[in-house]
């Protein structure tokens, strides 16, 4: 994982690029938080914007950084999402790093434009992350099977001051999928995807627009 300098340097990076009047998906996980925060610093010197968050800690840090908040119900257009991942090659990501992709996908796909904010450890030529897949607690057995059988190796992801294993937001259990290298996204992505039980896997292929990638020295913009 990269410095909290780097993750700080790409979500203020992002958070510049938001303009009065925008609605803006609020991503999940340590470096989105920045953003979040640089967002409220905004709002708090006028800036006009209503988000929507990707997750219970996404809410919280929205709300602690006093942004107004709308869902999308509510909004007519999503303008922007600003979100983190846990790899990236070129505009597919995986993500899912903090079991909150099934909301993030929702939001991040529903917004015209989607800015990913990452430090440099994120970067791959050829994605080989494990994927993470929320499932039905009831599935986790079979979906376990159904990935083996697509040649990766399912783990359920466990707790860490929780006896047991990780429940989502949706109430939902995780298991870390790996595939190793993974040299067509867009295949696997649809094998998981009608997997039964499965509720969302963390493949976002083709889906960032822009990647702001955070340094010691500045901060790179990718566009696709
Ligand atoms: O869970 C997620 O999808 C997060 O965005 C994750 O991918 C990135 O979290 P990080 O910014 O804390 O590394």
């Amino acid at each position: 994982g990269g410095s909290e300098a780097e993750k700080r340097a790409a979500g203020e990076s992002a958070a510049e690029t938001v303009e009065d009047g925008m609605v803006v998906g609020l991503g999940t996980g340590s470096t989105a938080a920045h953003a979040i925060r640089a967002i409220g610093r905004r709002v708090d010197s006028g800036l006009d914007v209503r988000g929507i968050p990707t997750s219970f800690q996404s809410r919280e840090l929205a709300k602690e950084a006093a942004i107004p908040l709308t869902t999308l119900d509510e909004a007519d257009e999503v303008h922007l999402a600003i979100d983190g991942a846990d790899q990236f090659s070129g505009p597919h990501l995986v993500k899912g790093g903090g079991a909150a992709h099934a909301r993030e996908k929702i939001v991040d796909a529903a917004a015209d434009r989607l800015l990913v904010v990452a430090d440099p450890s994120k970067f791959a030529d050829e994605l080989d992350h494990p994927i993470p897949v929320e499932v039905l607690p009831d599935a986790r057995t079979t979906v376990a099977a159904d990935v083996r059988a697509l040649g990766g190796t399912p783990t359920l992801r466990t707790a860490e001051r929780k006896d047991g294993p990780v429940v989502t937001d949706n109430g939902n259990l995780v298991l870390d999928c790996d595939f190793g290298a993974i040299p067509s996204p867009g295949v696997l992505a649809s094998e998981l995807a009608e997997l039964p039980g499965a509720v969302e896997h963390g493949l976002f292929v083709g889906m960032a627009d822009e990647v702001h990638v955070g340094s010691d020295d500045g901060v790179e913009v990718r566009r696709f």
